[in-house]
Formats: structure tokens, sequence, C-alpha cells
């Protein structure tokens, strides 16, 4: 845990911190209590008395511990780190946070998914929320995007509609985090303009290996405005330097048994053993007279801009060092907000972005109960806040002043506005005109074009995966009206890819549509991703009497920062052949294939049944998972005897060429062998 000095935002939260180890009991009126046991009756066993405040201040108080859920991205993890730009971008934007190198501001992200409840499991079929706050000098700002760079509808008066669809059904509130039931697709078919967001949603991108292993995007367009108030498009981008890796669906399902709680165990982990995810910042960036340059409108929140039109620009970078202290008072109370904005900053006229600066204050009201959650230690800006708002549910701050309203003569005209110049914020004076109209622009009907570019950025293997997940979610509905819908709507997308969903699913193929659109975006597919070493995971499965040659291949895979856990048959150590001993981290009842990147085995039997029993099987699903398989010495008689050994990824007494597998991550060419 990274405790740095000169982090305002740690010394804030310092104030609030309290350690109640060692202390005596005490009511919340700070009486010492003498009995914790047993409530207040009137005989030994007679009735709890009225009087007993303890017991029903403690009651009362358990009562009220839950508050509700949010009503989107409720399941989610958050941990602190601070941020820091590479150069100045003052010629973009005046936020003094973007252009100070060496300055570190802190940062607070929560990681979620869309659709579970607080208590679902990680690994669903999900979009994943990316938000930041940056707690600078000149108040907070949030970044609430995504880790996919398009969104499901254009106007956000139809989210209420999009979230009632996907959550569960109301009549049973089934299924619980999973876009794999009807109500979903036949929102998708009846509004089209969700094709390009479900390419994605279907592909690896919406089944992440990790939080630390996923790009983050602001989605909407927002403007940079400069110290000489020239206005910037801009699309803000998080490239984790680890890379973009995803896993298997079969994977998922399972982890979501095995480990419900995977990826905030993965990024917990990560930070506590000192290997803190950084992402970089990117930029995208459109000068104004160039806005009607592209063949999409750059405020339509379902189109991106290819990287290879508009390159990022990376810009700085985030390091995400210490976890939280307490979940509640800190993951669950934390309240963003796409209009937490700073000086250079601003808005753009995407209807959607539009909407959503009504939700989030709105939202934060019940959830958290008041107008004054921004007195709360995680939301509580590091900058000064003063101004005449009173009053309310919970309020912290004392303000002694009798003046609390504007203009005033009594307090000198204070707190009163401040010019640009003296950093008060002031909207970019966008010029706009038009009639008052609910209506689509026509520049926003184009519904199918940015979708055949995802689909023909895709590799082959990826391609095959988003075909196994429409037949995997269609699968599930039960209104074949429904199935049908869809298959119609992404014939305009591709012929292969519906006709492959139909044979699955035992439909007809819908008739074939003429689609020219024949552009790619090479930096869409994965596979075209950094791939490292540095914190895969590899589980070393061995039992009593392994090789000697074990301990120098755990050295050698350390080395390249791999992480590795022991799996045996027992509990506590094992002795190798050579007399050296290993500590086991996990059974083979207790841990999984599918909770590792990679199988590493050195022994063939054990002192148990569940050896032989459970350590083919784990090696077998690795396999299946196309995960890299390493034996050492007799560990190989296992490959042998699942007949294994020569496929690709499958490594023999070879350290070298085993950590180049795990680098590698997946062996595609395995489909269809096993
Ligand atoms: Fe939203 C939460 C991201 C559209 C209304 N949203 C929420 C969170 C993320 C996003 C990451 C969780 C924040 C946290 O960790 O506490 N939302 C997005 C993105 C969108 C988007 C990237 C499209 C580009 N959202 C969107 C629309 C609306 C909302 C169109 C409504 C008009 N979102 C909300 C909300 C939530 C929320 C109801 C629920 C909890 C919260 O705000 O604090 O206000």
């Amino acid at each position: 845990m990274s405790n740095e000095k000169g982090n305002k935002k740690n010394e804030q939260l310092d104030q609030f911190r309290v350690k109640d180890e060692g202390e005596a009991l005490t009511t919340n009126q700070g009486l010492k209590m003498a009995e914790d046991e047993f409530s207040l009756k009137a005989g030994e066993r007679g009735p709890t008395l009225l009087e007993d405040f303890h017991f029903r201040e403690k009651m009362t108080h358990f009562d009220h511990e839950r508050i509700p859920e949010r009503v989107v991205h409720a399941r989610g993890f958050g941990v602190h780190g601070e941020f820091e730009v590479y150069e100045s971008l003052a010629p973009y934007t005046k936020a003094k946070f973007l252009n100070e190198p060496g300055r570190k501001t802190p940062v607070f992200v929560r990681f979620s998914t869309v659709a579970g409840s607080r208590g679902s499991m990680d690994l669903a079929r999900d979009v994943r929320g990316f938000a930041t706050k940056f707690y600078t000098e000149e108040g907070n700002y949030d970044l609430v995007g995504n880790n996919m760079p398009v969104f499901f509808i254009q106007d956000g008066i139809k989210f209420p509609d999009f979230i009632h669809a996907v959550k569960p059904e109301p009549h049973n509130e089934i299924p619980q985090a999973q876009s794999a039931h009807d109500t979903f697709w036949d929102f998708v078919a009846n509004n089209q303009e969700t094709a390009h967001m479900i390419m994605w949603h279907m592909s690896d991108r919406a089944i992440p290996r990790s939080f630390r292993m996923m790009e983050g995007f602001g989605v909407h367009t927002y403007r940079l405005i400069n110290e000489k108030g020239q206005a910037f498009f801009v699309k803000f981008h998080w490239k984790p330097v680890l890379g973009v890796h995803s896993v298997v669906w079969d994977e998922a399902q399972k982890i979501s048994g095995k480990d419900p709680d995977f990826h905030r165990r993965d990024l917990y982990e990560a930070i506590e053993n000192g290997d803190y995810p950084v992402f970089e910042l990117g930029l995208q960036i459109i000068n104004e007279e160039d806005e009607f340059k592209f063949d999409f409108d750059i405020l339509d929140a379902t189109k991106l801009w290819p990287e290879e039109d508009v390159p990022v620009q990376i810009v700085g970078k985030m390091t995400l060092n210490r976890n939280v202290d307490n979940y509640f008072a800190e993951t669950e109370q934390v309240a963003f907000h796409p209009g937490h904005v700073v000086p250079g900053i601003d808005f753009s006229n995407d209807p959607l972005l539009q909407t959503r600066l009504f939700s989030y204050t709105d939202t934060q009201l019940i959830r958290l109960g008041g107008p004054n959650f921004h007195e709360l230690p995680i939301n509580k800006p590091v900058a000064p806040f003063h101004n005449n708002q009173r009053d309310g549910y919970g309020r912290q701050t004392i303000n002694t002043s009798p003046v609390s309203y504007h203009k005033n003569s009594l307090a000198n005209n204070t707190p009163g506005p401040v010019s640009e110049e003296e950093g008060g914020y002031s909207h970019y004076q966008e010029k706009v005109e038009g009639r008052k109209v609910r209506a689509r622009s026509e520049s926003f009907k184009d519904h199918f074009t940015q979708a055949i570019l995802f689909w023909n950025s895709m590799s082959s293997v990826e391609k095959y995966h988003i075909i196994n997940a429409f037949s995997f979610e269609l699968g599930k509905c039960k209104e074949v009206s429904v199935r049908e819908q869809v298959l119609e709507m992404f014939s305009n997308v591709n012929h292969e890819l519906v006709s492959a969903i139909a044979e699955n699913l035992g439909l007809p193929v819908p008739a074939e549509k003429e689609i020219t659109y024949a552009k790619s975006s090479p930096a869409l597919s994965q596979e075209n991703t950094i791939k490292r070493t540095d914190t895969r995971k590899v589980a070393v499965i061995a039992a009593d009497g392994y090789p000697k040659e074990l301990s120098e291949t755990i050295n050698e895979l350390k080395a390249v920062s791999i992480n590795v856990e022991v799996v045996s048959d027992h509990q506590g150590t094992i002795q190798g052949n050579d007399n050296t001993e290993l500590p086991v981290d996990h059974t083979l009842m207790t841990a999984d294939s599918v909770l590792f990147d990679a199988v590493l085995i050195a022994s063939q039997k054990g002192n148990t049944p569940l050896f032989d029993k459970e350590a083919p099987y784990f090696v077998k699903e690795a396999l299946l998972h196309y995960k890299p398989i390493g034996a050492i010495k007799e560990g190989a008689a296992i490959l042998e005897s699942l007949q294994i050994s020569g496929q690709n990824g499958v490594v023999i007494d070879d350290s070298k060429q085993f950590i180049e597998a795990v680098r590698k991550a997946r062996f595609w060419d395995r489909e269809g062998k096993n």
C-alpha cells in the first residue's frame, strides 16, 4: 500500500480515519459500556426493557445500514491513485492539472459492471464502467467513462427504457446480471441505434481478463478550451500498459461460480503486491473547423473516431496505488458526475451527454440521502468550497457568517464570482440557433456503418467469439420473433455473421444485403494489443517429491514478474526430491484452472486421490481455454496421458519457451483439436 506524502486527498482523508482496535467500546455518544452481549431485561428471564438505550442505538443503526444501490453500475470496486501529464497541454486546455508535468493529482477510480446488482458476479457479459475522479486544485473533475468507446443509445431520454430492458425482467427478477434475455434483445431490435454498441457487447471486450487490462473511454465528445479561449473537440482514452486482454466465455461463466469477486480480488491483490496498474491518458483532438469533415456526426455517441484517422496522443499516466480503507465509506459513497468539470474542460451538444448532466446529481440525492453528499470524505474536493448553499440532511460544514445570500453588502458581496483570469469557470460561448424540436438529427441516422467497421476489424478468432456470443444470448431468448428480428437487424452488418448465428439457432438465414463498406480499423482488434508477462498468474501443480528443476523454473518466472501460486493435494508445505520446501497456496479443491493464466505441472502423482482426479482435469481445462501449459520432468506424463504434448503452447522442460507462451497468453489454433 502506498501512503504517499504530499497527496492532498490522502491527507484530507486522514482526518476522517478512525482506528477502533485497542479502544474501549462506547455508544455513539462516547459513553463507555460495561456490557455488550445482553440486552437490559426485567429479571434474567424477563422481557427486554425500552430503557435499554444501548440496545436501541445499536439495533437502530444496524436497521439503517443499507442505502439504495446504484440504479446502474451497482457492482463496483474503487481504488486510489495519482495522475500526471507528460508535457503541458496548455496549447489545448487551461486545466491546471493538465498543464504542469510533475504535478501529481490524486484520483479515485471506480470500475463497475452495469446491469447486475451490488452482489452480482464480476464476470458477467457486460460493459465495464471506468469512472475517474481527479481531485484537482481547481475542484473535482470526473471522467465518467466505460471500457467501450460508444453507447447503446443516442439520446438519454431513452436511458430508462434501455436499462429497464437489460435489467432482470420485472415479473420474476430473472436473469441477474445478464443481457441474455428477451426484453434486452427486443429493445435492441426495436432501437437499431444499438447496432454498433451491440457488436462491442458481443465481443471479447465484454469479458475482460482484469480491470487492469481494459481500455477506458470518455465516450462523448467533450471540449478543451485553452487560455486564449480557443476550443477543440476531444475524446478521452485510457490505455492500459498491460494491454487489452479478455477471458473466453466458458471461462467467464465458470469464474462466476468459482470466484464471483475475480476482478475486484485481482485489482485488490495487484495493489497490495505493489503491482500498481498504470493507464496512460490519450486524447483524440479535432479542431473546431473540422467538425463536419467526417462521415459520421462527432456528436453521436454511437460513433467512435477511428484511431487511424484521428490518432490518439498519449499525454499522461495514472497509477493506481492504494486500496480503500473502508469499502462503504469510500467506494459505495463516491459520487461521480460528468458535470463535475474544471476550467479548460467543457461539454459538446451530444444529446446523450446533455441528459447525463441532469441524471447524476439527481440519483445521488436518493442514493446518498440529500444534497450534502459533496461533504462526504471521499467526495470532498481538495479545493476549498464557499457558496450560499445551506442546511439539508447531514450538513457538516459550520458556516459561521450570518450572510448566506448573494448579492450582499454585509459581507462585502462575498462569496462572490471571480473572473476567468482569476480561475472562474465560464461556459464556452458556442453559437447555437434552431427551432425547439423533439427529433433525431439526419446526421445521426446511420446505425450500421460503424458496426460494419467493427466487424471488419476483428480477427477470425474474434469474429468466431462474436458469433458464439450472439448465438448464446439469442439462444436464451424464448421468443422466436425476437431472435428473428435481431437476425434481420444484423443482416445489415454482415451476412457471414447472421448466417452462422441463424444456423446455430436453427432459423432461416435472412436474405443477403449488399454491403459495400470495406474499411477496417486495426486499433479495434485485441489481437494487436500489447502482450506482457507481468502479473500473469501461473498455477504450479506439484506434490511432495517434486523435481529439483522446479525451484529454478519458479525463480525464472518470477524474474519476469509472473505471479506463481503453488497448487497441491494438501495445504501446508510440500517437499522436493532435493529436500527444498515450497509453501502451498491452494489445494486442487480450493483452486481451479479458470482462475489462472497458465499451468505448470511438475508432478505426476500426489499423496492423495485428489491429485489423480483433479490434476489432469485442471490441465485439460486450461487446454480447452487455449492457455499455456508447461510440464517439468515427470509432470510431462500427465500431458502424455491427455495426449496433448504436441500442441501449440504446450511446453515441456523449457522454461524460456514457457515464459514466451505465457506472454502470448492464448493459442487459438487449438480450436477443433480437443
Ligand atoms: Fe451513466 C452511473 C458511465 C450514460 C445515468 N454511468 C454510471 C457509472 C458509470 C457510467 C461508469 C458508475 C459511476 C460510479 O462508479 O459510481 N453512463 C456512463 C457512460 C455513459 C452513460 C460512459 C454513456 C456514454 N448514464 C448514462 C445516461 C444516463 C446515465 C445516458 C442518464 C441519462 N449513470 C447514470 C446514473 C448513475 C450512472 C443513473 C447511476 C449511479 C450514479 O449515476 O451515480 O445517474
